[in-house]
């Protein structure tokens, strides 16, 4: 895809709705933190440009990619969030495992989206290399945890507005 043309940091700040009174919820994997650790710090830090309180974000770790699913779920049936953002990273390695994880993660937040009353927000980087990911979490491409938070807003807005 062409993350090579936009900037993942990038964007209209005055396009983004006033984010005050808003819940979010952040579902983070431990596989690969030194990925996912400055894409949740991305969008923690675009939440609150946009106005929402320290206090209206939850993080909360689950061990890898394929968990993001459940954790994302829990969040969602706690009812203490407007939207959740599900972040992690997978790395193809030697074996079929990246495709199935991939796979499997992107199902299971595909069928929560389609389903629920929460929007979930793809945080999901799906990299070749190392330095693929690296380049996404706040390098040379910018960071897709800033991404994830604006798209976030824009969502909960959506789903106010509609
Ligand atoms: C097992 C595994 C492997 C090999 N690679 C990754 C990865 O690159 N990124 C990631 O987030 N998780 C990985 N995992 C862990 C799985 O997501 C999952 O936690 C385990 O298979 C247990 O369900």
């Amino acid at each position: 895809m062409a993350t090579k043309l936009h900037n993942l940091s990038e964007y209209d700040f005055n396009s983004v709705p006033d984010a005050a009174g808003m819940r979010f919820g952040i579902v983070v994997s431990e596989w690969n933190h030194t990925i996912t650790g400055p894409l949740l710090e991305g969008a923690h830090q675009t939440l609150l440009k946009h106005g929402v309180r320290e206090s209206d974000i939850l993080v909360k770790t689950v061990p890898g990619s394929f968990e993001l699913v459940f954790g994302a779920s829990q969040m969602i049936r706690s009812g203490r969030v407007d939207a959740v953002i599900a972040i992690g990273c997978v790395i193809r390695g030697d074996t079929p495992h990246f495709d199935y994880i991939c796979e499997g993660t992107t199902e299971g937040l595909a069928r929560l989206n389609a389903t629920g009353e929460v929007p979930v927000i793809y945080g999901l980087l799906t990299c070749n290399t190392l330095q693929q990911a690296q380049d996404r979490a706040g390098g040379s491409l910018g960071n897709k945890g800033d991404e994830c938070a604006v798209t976030a807003i824009k969502m909960v807005d959506d789903k106010r507005t509609l």
